[in-house]
């Protein structure tokens, strides 16, 4: 149960007020009526009323759904050990407030303090303020909601092109996405493979073990003109995954390089995937983003979910830019260690984290 305070001129009103934001939802028990003066220094009654958690949430416009209230109580038991890692609600760690210690919590599995904050704004005052398994129910549900994943569609045709830093798994995510379209779906998927990677020895060979192995058609765009001539002559598969070469952030020549081969093609839409694994860093992820991001990233394929727990850094960066996530690879196994991505998997991560 949640105590919440409504002010108003007459008890009467500061009773509608509490009726007006609960509406029928509520048993609205009334806790307390007193006279307070405003800032003004105007008498005002105040009344606190006491309403179940469930209605509280729906009166911040937080959707009672019963999805929602069953997310909510799954995510508890990792709320219930993220207290006790803290030490929160002991009467001795009680230096800070509430707020302060949620947020410190939150900050140390990654997350960002400002996008935090930012959260806490519409419901700055509120009595959730004061109760730490609220505040934490509410920011996990704000995370989820800025969370967004993107759904597996091969309806259309479509050209799939990886990029991202040196190492990160970008080959054998593709040797896996290969396999899955081709013959771990509903139907079999025509899959061609590409390279452009025409930089590190053994690229080409590396996917091309493989694709034999599945009789998989592969190719490799030695030029900028092969390249987009490539993708005409591949125009009847459903899908095309572009393998790349590892760029890092500071290697502005190879950047240059994969753009061109970008802008070469003008009559096709290539889905720029990037791949970033769950083991970076929130600045090395923003810092490889932002020197992959004018080439208009569609969504993000997170590698190495395998290697850790601490997935924070990884849920800052994704809610701040609001790009989807599409696959999680979850080991070095091709092609089992692929899953579509879900936001059950990233946030569970998260709190499991405290398990540790
Ligand atoms: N644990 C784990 N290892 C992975 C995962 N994905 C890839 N790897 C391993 O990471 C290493 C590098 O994988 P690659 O696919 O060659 O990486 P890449 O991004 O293509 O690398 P470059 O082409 O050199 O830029 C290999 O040893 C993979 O087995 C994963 O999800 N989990
Ligand atoms: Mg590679």
């Amino acid at each position: 149960m949640v105590e919440e305070t409504f002010e108003a001129p007459t008890p009467k009103e500061a009773f509608a007020l509490a009726r007006q934001k609960y509406g029928s939802l509520a048993e609205l028990e009334l806790l307390r009526a007193r006279q307070v003066m405003d800032h003004d220094g105007r008498m005002m009654a105040e009344i606190t009323v006491r309403v179940s958690q469930e209605d509280y949430l729906a009166g911040l416009g937080i959707d009672e759904s019963e999805e929602l209230l069953e997310e909510i109580e799954r995510l508890k038991e990792g709320i219930d050990r993220m207290k006790a890692a803290a030490g929160l609600g002991e009467p001795e760690a009680a230096t800070d407030g509430p707020v302060e210690r949620v947020l410190r919590l939150l900050e140390e599995k990654g997350l960002r303090r400002r996008w935090l904050e930012q959260r806490l704004e519409p419901v700055a005052g509120s009595e959730m303020m004061r109760d730490e398994s609220l505040l934490l129910s509410y920011l996990l549900e704000e995370i989820d909601e800025g969370l967004s994943v993107r759904e597996e569609d091969l309806e259309e045709p479509r050209v799939m092109m990886m990029v991202g830093p040196t190492g990160v798994g970008k080959t054998t995510t593709i040797a896996k996405m290969a396999a899955r379209y081709s013959y771990m779906l509903d139907r079999d998927y025509r899959v061609a493979l590409v390279n452009l990677d025409t930089y590190r020895a053994g690229a080409y060979e590396q996917l091309n073990n493989f694709a034999r192995l599945l009789g998989i058609e592969h190719r490799r765009a030695e030029s900028i003109e092969r390249f987009a001539e490539l993708l005409d002559e591949l125009a009847d598969y459903d899908v095309v995954l572009v393998d790349t070469a590892g760029i890092s952030p500071y290697d502005t020549d190879r950047l240059i390089k994969t753009v061109e081969f970008l802008k070469s093609v003008q009559d096709r839409e290539i889905s720029t995937q990037l791949v970033v694994a769950a083991t970076a860093k929130y600045e090395d992820i923003r810092e490889i983003y932002e020197h992959f991001s004018f080439i208009n990233v569609e969504s993000v394929i997170v590698t190495k979910f395998d290697e850790t727990r601490r997935v924070g850094d990884l849920i800052a960066f994704l809610t701040e830019r609001h790009l989807p996530v599409s696959y999680l690879s979850t080991g070095q196994r091709v092609p089992d260690d692929l899953e579509p991505a879900s936001k059950e998997r990233i946030l569970e991560q998260f709190l499991g984290e405290i398990d540790a």
